[in-house]
């Protein structure tokens, strides 16, 4: 799962990186801070349970595990974790981030950072857009007060680059291509596109998904190498849409009010998108504090609290800092950012959770691990589909696969359910 932050210059896009990846990276009040995109990981909680508690249960009453102590350092979690960590059964899974340069009108005929820019969203699954939801920059990050740019009018400009940038990739060959495909039809012209648009990590799927919607929209529109600028576009807007579903953090929500962002709000949801409040210096500082163990804080949470160390060591500035903070949060019913990135990845991009294992006896991989992946696959994957999300050796030599809580065998073509424990058979 790979998620793209974009937008234009000086909206808080590596504010969001660097509190959600807990990485320090370059932040500062002026346009283009960023050049090089930042890469990094970040980690969500499962909305499942991890199966985890199931073991617990059973060692429990085996009388092979006393219950859970109130001190339990990980509240009464039992798996081992690859990679990020299970604490009272909420396990984390990982979800790359790309932090790109900012984004200016004209980027796509190569101004600002241009096309290099664009290349870096490349393989990204979805894109969340950094809006100045207070509007105090203008189109190219300049601060100008109050009232120098209108949140939607900056989310118009991004949608349309985006489109223009697919276009660019279409136009050198249009003509060749389309000609190549006069005779075959629309799939020869699906495989064409998906040709074109594989580098920037478009599959088939999404290809005739975009073409199905433009020529419901647009019937007996003739030759492909007649079309109009304006249809052209709107098949780019439509391949944009399938291959980088967009959604909005509309940022620096502590010095708006809601007003400011509405019309935003109803035009993405129009789109079928999702617009949430963020405030990603508040989130930024939140993570330092609990970092520094000076607060204890749940990611996503409107709340948090002084620990000992924290009521002990704060300076009087500090308090007040973390009062404000405090203010703030409850204001705006938490940070927003992490609410926005689970519902992006849960809700709208219909991730479930899968945990291969190679024992199906013991939840285990070959070191005797538990439960030691936590997979984010796409609602309706099949077994297969898992196996190949694993390791494509995986996937080519599969035989077929246990479902681990009941000792099932299941088929290729069965469709894994949120929280599935899977061992999977395969030549090796
Ligand atoms: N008030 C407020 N300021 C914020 C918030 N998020 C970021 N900022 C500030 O906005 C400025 C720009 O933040 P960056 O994260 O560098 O923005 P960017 O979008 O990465 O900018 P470029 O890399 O130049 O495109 C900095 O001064 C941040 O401290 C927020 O939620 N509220
Ligand atoms: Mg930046």
């Amino acid at each position: 799962m790979r998620i793209g932050l974009v937008g234009k210059p000086n909206v808080g896009k590596s504010t969001t990186f660097s509190a959600l990846t807990e990485t320090t990276v370059e932040i500062a009040n002026y346009p283009f801070t960023t050049i090089e995109p930042n890469v990094g990981v970040t980690w969500i909680a499962s909305p499942t349970i991890c199966p985890c508690s199931e073991l617990r249960a059973v060692r429990e009453a085996d009388g092979r595990l006393e219950p859970a102590t109130d001190d339990d350092e990980r509240g009464g979690s039992i798996c081992q974790p690859n990679t990020g960590s299970c604490n009272g059964f909420t396990r984390l899974v990982p979800v790359t981030l790309v932090d790109v340069a900012g984004l200016v009108p004209g980027a796509h005929e190569g101004r600002g950072r241009g096309n290099q820019f664009l290349s870096d969203l490349a393989a990204c699954d979805a894109l969340i857009q950094v809006v100045d939801a207070s509007g105090a920059t203008d189109l190219e990050g300049n601060p100008s007060g109050s009232g120098a740019c209108d949140p939607l009018a900056e989310h118009e400009f991004l949608v349309d680059e985006l489109a223009a940038w697919i276009e660019g990739i279409l136009a050198g060959s249009w003509n060749k291509g389309t000609r190549r495909t006069q005779s075959e039809g629309d799939r020869a012209m699906g495989e064409w596109l998906h040709e074109q648009l594989s580098g920037i990590g478009a599959d088939e799927i999404q290809v005739t998904q975009a073409l199905a919607v433009f020529h419901q929209r647009n019937r007996d529109v003739g030759n492909p190498w007649q079309w109009s600028a304006e249809l052209k576009r709107e098949l780019a807007d439509e391949l944009r849409k399938a291959v980088f579903p967009l959604f909005v953090a509309a940022n620096k929500a502590d010095l708006a009010e809601p007003a400011l962002w509405e019309a935003l709000e109803a035009r993405v949801a129009e789109e079928g998108g999702l617009l949430v409040a963020t405030t990603a210096e508040s989130e930024l500082a939140l993570r330092r504090a609990a970092k520094a163990g000076l607060i204890a804080y749940v990611p996503g949470e409107s709340e948090f609290e002084l620990t000992a160390a924290g009521e002990e060591g704060l300076t009087a500035p500090q308090r007040q800092g973390l009062d404000e903070l405090a203010d703030r949060l409850s204001r705006l019913g938490g940070s927003g950012i992490v609410p926005l990135l689970s519902a992006v990845v849960y809700d709208r991009l219909e991730q479930i959770v899968a945990h291969p294992v190679q024992d199906e006896t013991h939840w285990t991989d070959g070191d005797g691990r538990v439960l030691p992946d936590a997979l984010l696959i796409k609602r309706g994957t099949t077994a297969k589909g898992l196996a190949y999300a694993v390791h494509t050796d995986l996937g080519d030599g599969f035989i077929r696969a246990t479902d681990a809580r009941t000792s099932r065998i299941i088929g290729a073509e069965h469709e894994l359910e949120d929280g599935a424990v899977v061992k999977i058979h395969a030549k090796t």
